[in-house]
């Protein structure tokens, strides 16, 4: 594996106009980090914040970083609709605005900017990449058991109900294709927080694209508050069991793909 200071060097021109969506929800005392880190990491990537009015005041603070920043723009969303709704706001904005390659990174470090490249790299072999916590070379740092556990649970349950072979289906830290993301029907995706990122994988594979995992690590958050809750852990749960059903049944339909605008 490369270091992060010769792949700071790489570049991706061959892959089109990259855009970098960071969804944020009171992430204050990281925005400024992060998008310095996706500068430093890829430099001819782009950035969109899009954030859902954040009581603390990370939308403005956004807003300073785009006055300094001709290639870092923010979708102001009207209120907190979860991070589905805000990806694919985001993808939207970034197909409409002749992006070829969306990426998905949250705001709290625990997708490491610096191994953007890597995801970058799989996807000129791919239509899909998942930086995976659960293939050889992938980990997670400062993580308690339990949250491992449900982590790597919840993975394994919905690659064998989905029947996805993919080891890390529930993770967020992706590079898809603009084609991917018309192909798979996004503008039909009304699943939220964790089922979001198993509902597009599972999409992607059965609409036939290429989706491949590359390792990452994962780091947990340092500040802010996470928004996992129990609610989100059980209407994935709840969600992937009746998808398993309905396709065993034969009653999952093929994804319908979106036109480009
Ligand atoms: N725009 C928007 N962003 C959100 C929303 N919910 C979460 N986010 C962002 O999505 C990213 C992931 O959220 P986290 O709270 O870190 O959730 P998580 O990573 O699943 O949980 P932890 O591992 O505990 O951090 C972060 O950048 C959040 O700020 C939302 O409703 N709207
Ligand atoms: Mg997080």
């Amino acid at each position: 594996m490369t270091d992060s200071t010769t792949e700071a060097t790489e570049t991706f021109g061959d892959l089109g106009k990259i855009l970098v969506i960071i969804p944020t929800y009171n992430e204050i005392e990281n925005i400024a980090r992060i998008t310095g880190r996706v500068r430093a990491a890829v430099p001819e990537a782009h950035i969109l914040v899009a954030d859902d009015n954040s009581p603390d005041g990370t939308g403005q603070a956004a807003d300073e970083l785009a006055a300094e920043d001709p290639n870092l723009q923010v979708l102001h969303r009207k209120g907190k609709e979860g991070l589905g709704a805000a990806y694919l706001a985001g993808f939207r904005w970034g197909i409409d605005n002749g992006y070829d390659v969306l990426v998905e990174m949250d705001a709290d470090g625990s997708h490491q900017p610096e191994q953007l490249p890597r995801l970058l790299t799989a996807l000129r072999g791919a239509d899909l990449v998942l930086g995976s916590r659960w293939v050889p070379g992938g980990e997670v740092v400062n993580w308690p058991k339990s949250r491992e556990f449900l982590s790597r649970g919840g993975s394994t349950y919905s690659r064998l109900m989905l029947r996805v072979p993919i080891r890390d289906v529930t993770g967020g830290y992706r590079a898809f294709r603009k084609q991917t993301l018309l192909g798979l029907g996004m503008s039909e995706v009304a699943s939220q927080g964790y089922c979001f990122q198993v509902d597009l994988a599972w999409r992607a594979v059965r609409a036939g694209f290429r989706v491949t995992e590359v390792p990452i690590t994962f780091v947990e958050r340092e500040f802010g508050a996470s928004k996992m809750s129990g609610n989100i852990v059980g209407e994935a749960l709840k969600l992937v069991t009746s998808w398993g059903i309905q396709s065993r049944l034969g009653k999952i339909p093929a994804p319908v793909p979106d036109r480009e605008a």
